[in-house]
């Protein structure tokens, strides 16, 4: 089948099953789709199974452009895929550079056998983020315009590999077969975010480090950091020491806390960056700011530095929004925070300000949105922003439940953007029944299907289709320390929020995502993940 026509059922919603049943060779493109969330636009049956050996090397091709830097990303994509794949296979999968042109078709029209990356991929609809993979029996090529496309197709070739692969030691004796695969796929959205909350319990940078490669598993793009609340301030501002040595000194429970120096979090943004995730980080006011007012008595109205704060209320801390000193402090911070930070966006909060008037929310969130441009960034904020002005290009993240609100509705009808991250569906922190241990159930409880099973465009309503520019899955840690806890509430609600991020809306099924979700768990388990088994899936043994 072309891929025009192929592309055009999967857009009519011809069938439930999407990518699958739109293959000229079901069984081929259903092996496909089993193994790999979230599931390609269009897979058709490529030239045949590949099959890894010990003498499989992964040739980089840079493109037109080889050799210069395009050919050094791709490079690095190679190393990482190598990295990735040596210690199961044992394999010593050699990374070696090759000029050879693409083959009509995203494969490779001659050439030595083995696992192909290649930039130049003369195929424009694959965007900043697309990519190809196709197998033949002596090859398995993966093709994009980019580098981050490359990446993503790389994490579809893991997918398709057996799951041992994710072993970190050897697992002898495995057939390290790709399954036949033609695949053309690009992202939904161009915006695929998780968020972790490192202000409630700080968490190091080796645990979100960990949790970033977790991240780049399922093609997301995004790792938004809540960097301050009322129980910690977490990113060291050299011009406001004491934010961090003082704020940052305890957490939920009254731990010893801790905090990012800048290094740390440069650190954080560079491992992102290798994985092609763009850091966006948040300085949540007016209210959420008990850290930051109790680390500076002149940020309070009384001029009166409150006590840290270990408890989980929210809504009782606000910044002085009629005093120049609260500008003064955040066109710091902003501006220390936005020079660390290499990508556009700089989440500027805006949730339960409380114990601010109406009238002084909207005066503070105008202009912390003109610092931020100030400092050249994107503004996002939860969505209370609708409520003030969100300025031109200013990014709304929706944390509702009920779809219902009409401010939001009317911001984005004006063209503020919308990250889609309804309570009751993408938190990963809700509790997934009554009794599940952590995490909390303002929201109500959300199950595996409940998570999954909601349409980002449609969910508030009046909303034009154009104005989703994506979705979010925030992990907020109030309840939750240890990577077993991040990874019990994310997994295995995680994946589908990624899904809704990337898959075609058309490609939406719960009873077929069910089951491909049970193929994940040998992975998460290879990893290292704990993961809640649902009893909505039927896993397989333990
Ligand atoms: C709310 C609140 C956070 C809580 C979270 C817990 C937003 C945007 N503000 O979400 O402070 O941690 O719920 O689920």
């Amino acid at each position: 089948m072309p891929r025009v026509l192929c592309a055009l059922l999967l857009a009519a919603g011809a069938t439930a099953a999407g990518a699958r049943a739109a293959s000229s060779t079901p069984s081929a493109a259903a092996e496909v789709t089993s193994r790999v969330i979230p599931v390609p636009a269009s897979v058709q049956a490529g030239g045949g199974a590949f099959r890894l050996t010990s003498g499989t090397a992964i040739e980089v091709d840079g493109g037109p452009d080889a050799p210069d830097s395009g050919s050094q990303a791709a490079r690095d994509v190679a190393d990482y895929a190598a990295g990735l794949l040596r210690p199961a296979t044992g394999y010593a999968l050699p990374v070696v550079q090759t000029l050879a042109a693409l083959g009509e078709g995203g494969g490779r029209a001659d050439g030595p056998a083995g696992i192909v990356l290649a930039l130049g991929d003369t195929d424009q609809g694959l965007g900043d983020e697309g990519y190809r993979l196709h197998t033949t029996p002596t090859s398995v090529t993966v093709s994009a315009r980019t580098p981050a496309g490359l990446f993503h197709g790389v994490q579809t070739l893991r997918q398709l590999l057996p799951a041992a692969v994710e072993s970190r030691t050897a697992v002898p004796d495995t057939a390290w077969t790709v399954p036949d695969a033609d695949i053309r796929d690009v992202p939904r959205y161009a915006y695929r975010g998780a968020m972790l909350d490192v202000a409630r319990h700080f968490l190091t940078v080796a645990q979100v480090e960990r949790s970033i490669d977790q991240l780049a598993l399922y093609k997301i793009n995004t790792l938004h950091l809540h960097l301050t609340d009322d129980q910690g301030w977490r990113i060291a501002v050299s011009s406001w020491p004491r934010l961090a040595t003082y704020g940052g000194s305890t957490e939920v429970g009254g731990g010893s806390g801790g905090w990012y120096s800048q290094q740390d979090y440069q650190e954080i943004v560079g491992y992102a960056a290798s994985r092609f995730l763009t850091v966006v980080p948040e300085i949540d006011g007016p209210g959420h700011t008990n850290a930051a007012l109790a680390s500076y008595a002149e940020l309070n109205c009384d001029g009166k530095a409150p006590a840290l704060y270990t408890g989980t209320s929210v809504g009782f801390s606000s910044l002085c929004v009629g005093h120049d000193n609260t500008y003064t402090f955040l066109d710091d911070v902003i501006r220390e925070v936005a020079a660390l930070t290499p990508g556009p966006y700089l989440h500027i909060g805006g949730d339960e300000a409380h114990s601010t008037s109406a009238a002084d929310y909207v005066t503070f969130v105008d202009h912390v949105q003109q610092i931020v441009a100030a400092h050249g960034k994107t503004v996002i904020g939860w969505h209370q922003i609708d409520s003030a002005h969100p300025a031109p290009g200013a990014i709304a993240q929706y944390w509702g439940t009920a779809g219902d609100e009409t401010d939001v509705a009317a911001a984005a009808q004006a063209g503020t953007r919308l990250i889609m991250s309804p309570a009751n569906r993408a938190y990963l922190d809700m509790k997934y029944t009554s009794s599940t241990s952590l995490g909390l159930n303002w929201a109500g409880y959300v199950e595996v299907k409940t998570s999954y099973d909601w349409d980002p465009a449609t969910f508030v309503k009046n909303v034009p289709a154009s104005a989703v520019f994506g979705v979010e899955a925030p992990l907020w840690t109030e309840t939750l320390k240890s990577n077993a806890d991040l990874d019990f509430m994310a997994f295995p609600r995680l994946p589908g929020i990624a899904e809704l991020g990337w898959s075609p809306a058309a490609t939406h099924d719960w009873d077929a995502y069910r089951v491909r979700l049970a193929a994940q768990a040998p992975r998460w388990t290879a990893l290292g993940i704990t993961f809640y088994r649902s009893p909505q899936v039927d896993w397989p043994a333990a």
